[in-house]
């Protein structure tokens, strides 16, 4: 459900996944990768991993093979919850045995994981043994939702997500973190459905960038969003984009409210 791109910091919400089964239900809670906020968006995104682990009876700690990260900060937040822990080191396709059992060692060391696992998310392997090891590690507990739901979000959500893929997959540098994307308008018809948005950068020359040279950056955007949103709600989409300019939208409290980031 997540939109995915190779930039950091794809994720900015909580997005909660429900895997329903005959008995038992697992509600998992994708978060923003943990970083040291630099302004008041990336503030509220630490804010929802913070929900996350409040709430969380298992935590998978999702690192990769790769990883060099600030841990302090890390492993600071995950030594405080008290959920059962499992490190998920992904993207053991691209390293060797010797690399995974270093990282493996390393892990144990630093956070004593109750289960420890490398996989290939992309090549889907060694997925399975972590929903052994939620289903093993799962509280007794009813249902939290309707057995029938996937997700808390909204279709208006998922539709705004798959326009800032576009953006991250196609623009560089500041571009994709200095935007958002506002779904203004969503109306369902027999046999179409019109979306109307936004995307909002801080600055004219973001803007211009945005559009690209005749529209055609833009169209790009629009053409392959628009693929993925006719896939996802199973019908013909309209799809239009305007592109606005909010100075400093990431770092003003009302903005950020308004799309929607505060726990
Ligand atoms: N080689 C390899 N790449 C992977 C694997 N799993 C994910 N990727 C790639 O890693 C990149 C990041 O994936 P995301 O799902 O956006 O990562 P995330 O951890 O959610 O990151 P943020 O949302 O940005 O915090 C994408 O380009 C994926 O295609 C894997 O098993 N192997
Ligand atoms: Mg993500």
């Amino acid at each position: 459900m997540a939109i995915i791109t190779p930039k950091a910091q794809t994720t900015r919400h909580r997005i909660i996944g429900i895997v329903n089964e005959e008995d038992y239900q697992m509600v998992f809670s994708d978060t923003p990768g943990i970083i040291k906020p630099a302004y008041k968006l990336q503030e509220t995104m630490m804010d929802a991993v913070e929900g996350s682990l409040e709430d969380a009876d298992i935590l998978l700690f999702v690192t990769d093979i790769n990883e060099k990260h600030d841990e302090q900060d890390v492993l600071e937040k995950i030594t405080k919850s008290t959920a059962k822990l499992m490190v998920v080191i992904n993207k053991i396709d691209e390293s060797n045995q010797g690399q995974v059992d270093e990282k493996i060692n390393y892990w144990k060391e630093k956070l004593n994981p109750e289960a420890i696992l490398g996989i290939s998310a992309l090549h889907n392997y060694n997925v399975e043994p972590i929903m052994e090891f939620i289903l093993e590690n799962l509280p007794v507990h009813p249902p939290y939702y309707e057995k029938d739901e996937l997700t808390t979000r909204t279709e208006r959500f998922f539709v705004s997500e798959m326009i800032r893929e576009k953006i991250f997959k196609f623009y560089k540098k500041e571009i994709p973190y200095s935007t958002e994307v506002i779904i203004t308008s969503f109306k369902e018809a027999k046999d179409i459905i019109r979306i109307s948005s936004e995307i909002i950068v801080e600055r004219d020359s973001q803007k211009n960038i945005l559009i690209g040279p005749g529209g055609a950056m833009l169209k790009k955007v629009g053409t392959y969003a628009r693929k993925d949103m006719e896939e996802f709600l199973q019908k013909k989409v309209f799809l239009e984009i305007f592109v606005k300019v909010i100075p400093d939208w990431r770092n003003r409290s009302n903005y950020l409210k308004s799309f929607g980031y505060e726990e």
